[in-house]
């Protein structure tokens, strides 16, 4: 058996973490022969249903459980953690307005990111799930001066995931059968879900649908997934989006399939003219435990507007909280 690995989870009492934690105490993330050692943050109130959360745990006896750390100091979450899920986020309140929203969760996010700098293992990843997610990791990151930028990354596996679906669905075949789908650009409604390179079974994608119904049915859908979720269950995604992180850690720590990419918002290195530093999300392969954007794609003139318009909103996100930056 492998030496444990340690593994924070912020926001480790809410919706997603009751789903995330038994996924990865049991090895759905980083195989079934990696031990772990969860940490668990969450805010003073909450460490009480926390203690409940952790009790349900032991009760799995899951074998890979290696311990379980409850706290609501980020600097002992973050202690050597090797893997960081940042989950908990400020939720948009009554009469908040966005700006205020991204101020609330800037501070949370350079207090986590300035602990992960301070105390965790050097080769830390780290993925923020919490919204607004690519802003929350890019404030994290840039709090972060000693570690890398490409080890703070942001969720759009579930948009990604979802976009599958729905086009397995429509075309009549599995999963199984969709490769190389992208989501480019925010976790927000800007996102571009782009199937110019995506194949059903071997086959274009944009030969098996229709332009209309991509255009005008298919992207909004995807966009709007998470309110039609919300609207159904009278509560946010929770158990999907808690798998769609278990996946984006997986592909991360134990790589993508050979011939495909999945989509994750990572530090933009200019790939695609994206503004320098931007956390967006591009089309990737990982293989070694590293990420690398896959490159040479032709972006027809629809597709590049619709990449500038999320890099746009992110642009104005990332302004937004400028003056908190460091
Ligand atoms: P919940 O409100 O159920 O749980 C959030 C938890 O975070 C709470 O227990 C709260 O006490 C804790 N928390 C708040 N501030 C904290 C801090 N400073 N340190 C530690 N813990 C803190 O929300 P849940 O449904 O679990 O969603 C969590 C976040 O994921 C939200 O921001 C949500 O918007 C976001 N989502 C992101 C998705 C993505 O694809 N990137 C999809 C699902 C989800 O909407």
């Amino acid at each position: 058996m492998k030496q444990p690995v340690r593994v924070a989870v912020t926001g480790a009492a809410g919706q997603i973490s009751y789903s995330l934690l038994f996924r990865i105490a049991s090895g759905d993330m980083l195989g079934k022969d990696q031990p772990v050692i969860l940490q668990l943050l969450e805010i003073t109130p909450a460490l009480k249903a926390l203690e409940g959360v952790a009790m349900e745990l032991d009760d799995c006896a899951f074998p890979l459980l290696a311990g379980i750390v409850m706290t609501d100091d980020p600097m002992v979450a973050f202690k050597d953690a090797d893997y960081a899920l940042l989950v908990g986020a400020r939720p948009r309140g009554p009469g908040m307005e966005r700006k205020d929203l991204l101020e609330a969760n800037a501070a949370i996010f350079s207090v986590q990111g300035k602990a992960i700098n301070a105390v965790a293992s050097r080769g830390i990843k780290v993925l923020v799930v919490g919204n607004p997610a690519n802003t929350n990791s890019l404030i994290a990151q840039r709090n972060a001066p000693d570690i890398s930028p490409r080890q703070f990354t942001a969720m759009t596996r579930l948009d990604h995931n979802r976009a599958m679906a729905q086009l397995a669905q429509k075309t009549g075949k599995t999963i199984n059968d969709v490769k190389n789908m992208t989501i480019w650009g925010n976790h927000s409604s800007t996102q571009y879900p782009d199937v110019s390179k995506t194949t059903v079974d071997g086959k274009a994608a944009e030969s098996l649908i229709d332009n209309d119904w991509y255009v005008n049915e298919y992207i909004p859908n995807v966009q709007q997934r998470g309110a039609a979720i919300i609207k159904a269950r009278g509560a946010s995604s929770a158990a999907s989006a808690a798998n769609a992180a278990v996946d984006h850690m997986r592909s991360w720590a134990l790589g993508t399939a050979e011939g495909d990419w999945v989509s994750m918002g990572v530090y933009s290195d200019g790939s695609y003219g994206i503004d320098k530093g931007l956390i967006y999300s591009f089309p990737c392969v990982c293989k070694n435990g590293d990420w690398e954007i896959v490159q040479g794609l032709e972006v027809s003139e629809f597709s590049r507007a619709r990449m500038q318009a999320t890099e746009k909103e992110l642009q104005e996100e990332r302004d937004a909280v400028k003056h908190l930056l460091p």
